[in-house]
């Protein structure tokens, strides 16, 4: 297992070639970057401050000491209200846990990152209300960044520490597809895609459950979202494209559907065997490829089947054809539905989050898949 050697800006995910280090003007409103001359600590001449490191693509600034990590950088994708900023703030923490089980040492990149990450996720705790809308980057004709969750990751064998790069969208903004190419650029140059799939708008679910949750389902089509990322990464002219991971996000809906007997979901969820009824992620430090190919194949017949999904299933193969590699995972970031805007008082028993990032991790050989 080697662990990749990748280095991207965490911001436009562009790779960072290692040997040049192009910096400006922390101060300056529009940074002119350039390469630093040799062993020189140059000063702005305007500000009189030293120039620090920047991305010569997006031109932010990188975060300190960036130079010394190597990245795996992931996006999120996905349909209004799927539930993808709830997963990366329960991701994140799950991550932090995880750590601490299996003997890794995982913690936010710096004070400052940890600081945002608090602000915008809070502790997700059973007292916080959940998230307002994520605010599309895009809307008001300036670009706004999203600032990306970043968690360091330290393994016996890795010679360099490992930064873990989330960045959450807006809905509005990957169901557009018109969205902006220059902004969005990063999606395309992931190193993977966590598409999310609300399963609340299919038939099966609905029906078995309109008098007990309600349901805050989104009003579009994930293959369509996939199919917008697609085109983006075209348009692009990106020739790797990100593997994706398709997750059936609130999971815990679909289980709770399965218990009622009339519903067809009911039989399709019936044998104790299946992967879907155990959920190993948080226990073990590895990837189980194993697990994850039977999990694969029980999700997408469910996807098909039962979920009213088989255009994600199109979308897979035509993408598998193209040499992606497209896997199925399944996720509840909250363990249940929550009551009101309230998070249930008795925490959040979340279920099989870790696993897309875990065979993320796994591609980048910073975990071992077995
Ligand atoms: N039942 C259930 N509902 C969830 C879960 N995750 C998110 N939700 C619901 O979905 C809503 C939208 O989540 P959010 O993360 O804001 O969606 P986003 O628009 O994709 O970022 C939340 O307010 C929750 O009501 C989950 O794991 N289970
Ligand atoms: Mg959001
Ligand atoms: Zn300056
Ligand atoms: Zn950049």
């Amino acid at each position: 297992m080697t662990q990749s050697s990748i280095h991207r800006c965490p911001y436009c995910f562009v790779e960072i070639p290692t040997a040049i280090q192009p910096v400006a003007c922390p101060a300056c409103p529009e940074p002119q970057v350039r390469n630093q001359k040799d062993g020189r600590q140059e000063v702005c001449d305007i500000h009189g401050v030293r120039l620090e490191p920047h991305c010569a693509d997006c031109l932010k600034q990188l975060p300190v000491l960036w130079d010394e990590v190597t990245t795996t950088c992931l996006a999120m994708a996905g349909t209004r209200n799927s539930g993808k900023t709830v997963y990366v703030g329960m991701a994140a923490n799950l991550l932090l846990r995880w750590g601490r089980i299996n003997g890794l040492t995982v913690t936010h990149y710096d004070s400052e990152s940890r600081a945002s990450f608090e602000s915008r996720f809070g502790a997700l705790d059973p007292s916080t209300p959940l998230y307002a809308a994520t605010v599309p980057e895009t809307s008001a004709g300036r670009a706004v960044q999203q600032e990306p969750v970043l968690l360091r990751i330290q393994t016996a064998h890795a010679r360099k520490d490992h930064v873990l790069v989330l960045r959450d969208v807006a809905g509005e903004d990957v169901q557009n597809a018109a969205m902006d190419r220059q902004h969005f650029r990063f999606l395309p140059r992931a190193d993977g895609v966590i598409l999310l799939v609300d399963p609340t708008d299919s038939r099966n679910v609905k029906n078995a459950l309109t008098n007990q949750v309600t349901l805050a389902g989104s009003d579009s089509d994930p293959a369509a979202v996939w199919g917008n990322l697609d085109s983006l990464a075209r348009a692009v002219n990106i020739r790797r494209r990100p593997p994706v991971a398709v997750t059936v996000a609130k999971f815990d809906l679909v289980l709770r559907a399965g218990n009622t007997k009339t519903s067809d979901l009911s039989s399709a969820l019936a044998g104790k065997g299946l992967r879907l009824h155990h959920d190993p992620s948080l226990q073990a430090s590895t990837f189980d490829p194993y697990d994850a190919d039977l999990l694969d194949e029980e999700l997408r017949t469910l996807c098909s089947r039962y979920l009213d999904r088989h255009q994600l299933l199109e979308r897979a193969r035509v993408n598998e054809d193209d040499g992606v590699p497209v896997k199925f995972f399944a996720v509840s970031s909250l363990g249940h539905a929550p009551v009101g805007r309230q998070i249930a008082s008795h925490g959040t028993p979340s279920y099989r989050c870790l696993d897309p990032i875990k065979w993320f991790l796994a591609r980048a050989g910073l975990i071992a898949a077995g």
